[in-house]
């Protein structure tokens, strides 16, 4: 089964899935294994991998230590040409289509094509898109786009559409990580009416509830990752799985 099998998987049997991101700047690796195996049986469904920049710690090193200690899928996220890596499981082949910067359209990824290529990683081309979120976010300013404004759902509903056109797999809307507040629900609604590409969410979700209003409004996999540096608790994983599962058993019922 591939990775994005897998995780089609997921959506299909738990009615969404939880993905919590590992910035590779932002983590203490000592921390780490006992982080990923808590996350594990609190009821995680993966994990994302990637960061904005490549301060510091190696990255197949710590997606070694990762993958050493889940059966999940590990999924590299990249912010940059120089996260890729074949130890992953999977990557995703990101075109930031909401912006107009022809290196994150195409450039890059012509770059990237024959790496991944030849690493044999699995690509799930996904398109990416970068929602206002309150501030300048790293992603905003590093990609060097604009995002779509949050209250233009219509803008985001036609991306979504030539994504899916065009072909891509994957749609992952983005508030940006540490965003003032997350990608609105009105959004996501109406993508989800108008297109059958299953979305991540993520930027700025910071408690279990929100999580459960973004699936209920149509995201398929919600992504946390500054909540849970700030706080790595096994109850609080715990508490957002649940919430990311909750929505199908509610549906279910009525
Ligand atoms: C950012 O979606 C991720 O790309 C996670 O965002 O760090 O705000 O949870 P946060």
């Amino acid at each position: 089964m591939t990775t994005l099998e897998k995780l089609l998987e997921v959506r299909k049997t738990r009615g969404a899935g939880y993905l919590i991101l590992i910035d590779p700047d932002k983590i203490d690796p000592a921390k780490l294994p006992a982080f990923v195996r808590d996350a594990t049986e609190a009821g995680a469904d993966g994990f994302l991998f990637g960061g904005s920049l490549l301060l510091s710690n190696e990255i197949d090193k710590l997606i070694q230590l990762i993958k050493s200690n889940t059966s999940l899928p590990v999924i590299i996220f990249p912010g940059s040409l120089f996260q890729i890596s074949p130890v992953a499981d999977a990557i995703l082949f990101l075109l930031l289509i909401s912006g107009r910067n022809p290196d994150h359209l195409i450039g890059n990824q012509v770059t990237a094509a024959p790496i991944i290529k030849r690493s044999g990683l699995e690509a799930i081309s996904t398109g990416y898109m970068l929602i206002e979120a309150g501030k300048t976010t790293s992603a905003e300013f590093m990609s060097n786009t604009r995002p779509i404004p949050h209250n233009k759902p219509d803008i985001a509903v036609a991306h979504a559409l030539a994504a899916e056109l065009i072909g891509m797999k994957l749609l992952y809307l983005d508030a940006g990580s540490g965003a003032d507040f997350p990608v609105p629900d009105e959004m996501i609604q109406k993508i989800a009416k108008h297109s059958f590409l299953p979305m991540i969410i993520g930027g700025g979700i910071r408690n279990p509830e929100v999580a459960r209003e973004k699936v209920k409004a149509g995201a398929s996999f919600v992504v946390t990752g500054t909540i849970n540096e700030q706080n790595s608790q096994h109850s609080l994983v715990r508490e957002f799985a649940e919430a990311v599962h909750s929505v199908q058993f509610a549906n279910r019922k009525t």
